[in-house]
């Protein structure tokens, strides 16, 4: 793990000793936007994603690419799971448009005095060899609105506020939650994540006993994002972030809704839980040294649910 510091590579773990043990994520910096008048146009097969299996923001890119129908208009570059002291690896050939061998070459190529971490997912556009945008949150609303894809808005206007307002509270307890307990480096830090993250999966089961998803009975992007968290709960940050209160699989609601995402057309296709438990267990190695990953759990995704049956 490290970043780039003007444009060079530097092996170096998150700093938490200036916020109190706190892992605080840092900004995202390119946040440049599709736009049909500007200088990223949308265009089909000019622009490559380049993601982790195993990483929770680059998922929701790929379930996007697959609910839009975008897998022929966008290509993507996967890379390796270990994360270890070059970043994010690729294999030989995995990257045929950049030939590149560390993601942080990537980011070298956008800007040469590139400063900060990096990150999946990315969205490079191949006519300007450059990024576009590493926000994942950026990107999905970004296939959402592409000419032509598949689907109903994932994110309609008249429910934007509503969805905005859970991904504001879901996002620092849930899914920055989750790295928020596994990453502190204080007993105070840790609990403090752990309490919240709790409190929010409590509410949210509470929320699911009388809808079917967070906002009634059609599935949006605040459902999508939640679930990237929430499948990889039991396998990986249960045991290897210490958010070990309950397993999702304890939680009623939750867990049959997190199954109804799952077998929803093309989802399973973009769940690798051996990337998911390679990756975590494998790569933070100030976490669990001796980088074992572990056998289970056995999980059963595929049993049925109560939300696809009536
Ligand atoms: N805000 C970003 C966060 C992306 C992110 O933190 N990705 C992790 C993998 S799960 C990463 O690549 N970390 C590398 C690093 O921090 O050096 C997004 O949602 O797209």
């Amino acid at each position: 793990m490290g970043l780039l510091v003007d444009g060079v590579w530097r092996d170096e773990w998150y700093d938490t000793e200036s916020s109190d043990g706190r892992f605080v994520r840092p900004p995202t910096p390119f946040r440049d936007r599709i736009d049909a008048q500007g200088r990223f146009p949308p265009q089909n097969g000019r622009y490559r994603l380049y993601v982790s299996w195993a990483c929770p923001w680059a998922h929701r890119t790929l379930i996007y690419r697959i609910l839009k129908g975008l897998d022929q208009a966008i290509d993507v570059t996967y890379v390796e799971p270990l994360m270890l002291e070059n970043g994010w690896t690729l294999n030989e050939g995995a990257d045929p448009l950049n030939g590149a061998r560390f993601l942080w070459q990537i980011y070298a190529k956008a800007d040469p005095h590139f400063t900060g971490r990096a990150s999946v997912p990315v969205l490079w556009d191949s006519l300007h060899a450059t990024i576009v945008n590493n926000e994942s949150a950026d990107i999905i609303r970004i296939f959402d609105a592409w000419p032509g894809a598949h689907g109903p808005l994932l994110r309609p206007p008249e429910l934007a506020a509503d969805i905005d307002a859970l991904n504001d509270a879901i996002y620092p307890a849930i899914n920055n939650g989750v790295y928020r307990a596994g990453f502190a480096t204080t007993q105070a830090a840790y609990d403090e994540a752990y309490d919240q993250l709790y409190a929010m999966l409590d509410a949210l089961e509470q929320r699911l006993s009388t809808r079917k998803f967070l906002l009634g009975d059609q599935i949006t992007e605040a459902d999508w994002r939640l679930f990237t968290t929430l499948v990889r709960f039991d396998a990986a940050y249960f045991g290897h972030f210490k958010c070990n209160r309950d397993r999702l699989v304890d939680f009623p609601e939750l867990w049959d809704y997190t199954r109804a995402l799952y077998q929803m057309p093309g989802i399973a296709g973009t769940v690798r839980f051996d990337h998911i438990k390679t990756h975590y267990y494998g790569s933070h190695r100030t976490i669990n040294p001796t980088g074992i990953v572990p056998k289970g759990p056995q999980i059963d995704f595929l049993a049925p649910t109560k939300r696809l049956s009536a």
